[in-house]
């Protein structure tokens, strides 16, 4: 039995919830950190020493780091239309969760915790003001890519959409002026025909 430990509205989390749902996998999903806590009991840093959601546990087999985890899921599960085995596929797919990581959580992240985490009296104008220009940037890539590509890599649907496509709605989410990006609003709108992605992924920011 597959165990999932973290949150449903930590985005991180969210991915791993979809990917099992595209797969159609069962899970239990156990909730931790923040409110929850959980993430530093000695039994929890035992199997994540970061403290962090998500981690699971796959009939004993322990693995944290949402992106790894996508992909661990796609390849047990035998999904090759997912996660391709051939390596310039892969590597086109995996260019793309790294990206997610490295580059679009350094606006992202500071974005969502000035506008959704801290109250308005307590938000600093000027991480906002970059967090904004630097997530921008990132959409502004992606628009331009998504311009001539439906997905992401290997024109269809693969894990790399995962963590890319929760950020476009995260950020398509918050409460504020979003320019227009075509491409990437016609992406947005393709996965939200996809049931996983509404059930996980769509959801009021908290
Ligand atoms: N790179 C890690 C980041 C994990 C992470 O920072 N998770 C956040 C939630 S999105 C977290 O655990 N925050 C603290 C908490 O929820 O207690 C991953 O992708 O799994």
């Amino acid at each position: 039995m597959l165990t999932i430990w973290g949150r449903n509205n930590s985005i991180n989390v969210m991915k791993v919830l979809w990917v099992c749902d595209e797969i159609g996998l069962a899970y239990r999903r156990i909730d931790a950190g923040l409110q929850h806590g959980v993430v530093d009991t000695p039994e929890y840093r035992q199997m994540n020493p970061n403290g962090r959601v998500p981690t699971i546990d796959d009939d004993g087999f322990v693995l944290w780091e949402s992106n790894a985890i996508v992909r661990y899921l796609a390849a047990r599960h035998q999904r090759d239309d997912l996660l391709p085995r051939e390596p310039r596929s892969r590597a086109d797919i995996e260019r793309w969760m790294d990206w997610a990581t490295a580059s679009l959580t350094v606006g992202m992240t500071p974005l969502f915790w000035q506008l959704i985490r801290t109250p308005t009296d307590k938000r600093d104008p000027r991480v906002l003001a970059q967090a904004t220009i630097d997530a921008e940037r990132c959409m502004r890539l992606l628009d331009q890519h998504l311009a001539l590509h439906e997905y992401l890599s290997a024109g269809r649907f693969t894990v790399a959409d995962i963590p890319v496509a929760a950020f476009v709605q995260r950020w398509r989410s918050l409460p504020m002026t979003h320019p227009a990006l075509p491409a990437l609003e016609a992406y947005r709108q393709r996965m939200l025909l996809r049931d996983p992605f509404r059930a996980n992924v769509v959801q009021s920011l908290s």
